[in-house]
């Protein structure tokens, strides 16, 4: 071959590996996500209960960066149709949104179960069924009845039994049609964030024991759940369960901080996945023994970590039908030198293993404080969770991008594009066995103790329009092309919305 045809042939074969490289596997599903407290308002409608978030934002409102709270939210209580509407727009295969517990049990407990709650998802689920998007349901996110709250809520072991009656509800209710469950949505925020920051519901500070005892309640209140659909809704519906954990990527600041970083994914993945998916079950025991030590060193007779029997870790292991993650940002991690202080929120600083945080200089910053770019990290997760618990079915059931304004979001695009090509380089060149995935979020909506200030939606809603009136970004455009054409590829059409 001459050396002119040798460059054709191998341009040729560059374009071509790229154009493939760009495309998903037929058969892969997109779909985008909301939570029930962020979108639906009607706080007290009907027979509504309340749950600690509705107490959290009334009581402390100066916990919320522009003092609002979940009242209205984006009415979606109300704009369900236009929530279909706009599902069905951009051509999603699927739909995440979550069930409010108090909508359904306004007592906390399955004593009484609201028939205008029932209503509100039967319609919702019916009306996604009918435009042929299939509703994949959490059970869980984050939005505890009060009444719960106020005899413990997470820290209390109870909660699992309390967990266990809602699910057996909203399996019995909407089982014949949901096939996609999430028992639970990111326990780490659940447990850590809240027992060590205080700036989300409930406002309690506890980490050196609240937030422990929440993982093992946390972990028993899933496989509970698991287990019920295993034995009860299985046979009939042949769903598939699983728990949504949230990941933050590390990376060692330095080769000298390499095994400091995997005791850091141990702490921050492996306490929330380790008893669900490893073939061990139970705690990584490289955390089950840091903790014990920084525990008697504190002066406490044992860990703060609460064992599990053996018939737990039985219990809770393989409680699982696929793998769930979350994913939004990375950190550089190192050890704490002497008399530093420690940043816990966005968890990340970790005062039990004595590590601290930080952004890699060329990652890019964004509008939240929390919140770096690093595309990279998104397939190093990935193919990290692959090498822990093994070649399993994964679905990225959160991934998305904040802004302040606007309608014009080529920043937005531009982090989708990035860290969905290496979402295809985890699929394509480490064989992670990826079916789906889910951008954070359809629209904009109440962004916890960031109120409604930070905007994660392909669609923006006007707050001061009564209807709450949802507008799509360019980023819809973008999502609904991909969609269409299942390439990344610049060349492709984009359409009208
Ligand atoms: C998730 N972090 O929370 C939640 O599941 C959503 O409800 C939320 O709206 C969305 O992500 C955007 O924030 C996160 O510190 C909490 O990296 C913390 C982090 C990321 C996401």
């Amino acid at each position: 071959m001459d050396w002119q045809r040798a460059v054709v042939f191998s341009t040729l074969l560059a374009v071509s590996w790229c154009a493939e490289d760009l495309t998903f596997p037929p058969g892969f599903k997109f779909g985008a996500a909301t939570a029930a407290f962020q979108v639906e308002g009607a706080w007290n409608v009907s027979d509504k209960g309340e749950s600690k978030w509705d107490r959290f934002c009334h009581e402390f409102p100066h916990k919320i960066q522009d003092r609002s709270n979940g009242d209205v939210a984006c009415d979606s209580y109300h704009q369900w149709k236009r929530d279909i509407e706009m599902a069905e727009e951009l051509g999603l295969h699927f739909y995440r949104f979550s069930v409010s517990w108090t909508r359904l049990l306004p007592s906390g407990f399955a004593n009484h179960i609201s028939e205008d709650g029932t209503r509100y998802y039967n319609n919702l689920i019916d009306g996604l069924l009918e435009k042929g998007i299939e509703p994949f349901v959490t059970l869980y996110h984050w939005d505890l009845p009060q009444s719960l709250q106020d005899l413990g809520g997470w820290t209390n072991p109870l909660v699992a039994d309390w967990f266990a009656d809602y699910a057996r509800v909203v399996f019995t209710l909407f089982g014949d049609r949901v096939k996609w469950w999430i028992t639970i949505n990111e326990p780490i925020v659940i447990c850590d964030v809240v027992y060590n920051s205080g700036i989300m519901a409930p406002p309690i500070i506890s980490p050196e024991t609240g937030a422990y005892l929440c993982n093992k309640n946390v972990m028993m209140a899933h496989a509970r759940a698991y287990r019920i659909y295993d034995e009860e809704f299985r046979p009939k519906y042949q769903g598939k369960v699983s728990v949504a954990n949230h990941h933050i990527w590390f990376d060692p600041l330095t080769p000298a901080d390499a095994e400091l970083a995997e005791l850091a994914r141990q702490n921050a993945v492996g306490r929330y996945a380790h008893p669900i998916y490893s073939k061990t079950g139970g705690w990584p025991a490289s955390i089950e023994k840091a903790l014990e030590e920084v525990s008697l060193k504190r002066g406490y007779s044992k860990s703060s970590l609460p064992a599990f029997t053996q018939e737990e870790i039985e219990f809770v292991r393989g409680t699982y039908d696929f793998y769930a993650m979350n994913h939004y940002t990375s950190r550089l991690i190192r050890k704490a030198r002497e008399g530093e202080t420690f940043n816990f929120w966005p968890f990340a600083d970790c005062i039990d293993l004595g590590a601290k945080v930080q952004k890699q200089e060329d990652w890019d910053v964004t509008s939240t404080f929390w919140f770096f770019i690093h595309p990279e990290g998104i397939r190093r997760q990935l193919a990290w969770l692959k090498q822990q618990y093994g070649d399993i079915e994964f679905i990225i059931t959160e991934n998305g991008f904040p802004t302040v304004e606007g309608i014009h979001d080529p920043i937005r695009i531009k982090y989708y594009k990035a860290y969905l090509k290496q979402v295809l380089l985890a699929i394509k060149e480490d064989g992670v066995y990826l079916t789906g995935y889910t951008a954070w979020s359809l629209m904009d909506n109440f962004e916890w103790s960031d109120g409604y200030a930070t905007k994660f939606g392909l669609y923006q809603v006007d707050y001061n329009d009564p209807h709450r009136k949802r507008t799509p970004r360019d980023s819809a455009r973008f999502y609904k092309n991909l969609i269409k054409t299942y390439t990344l590829d610049d060349g492709a059409t984009q359409d009208e919305l």
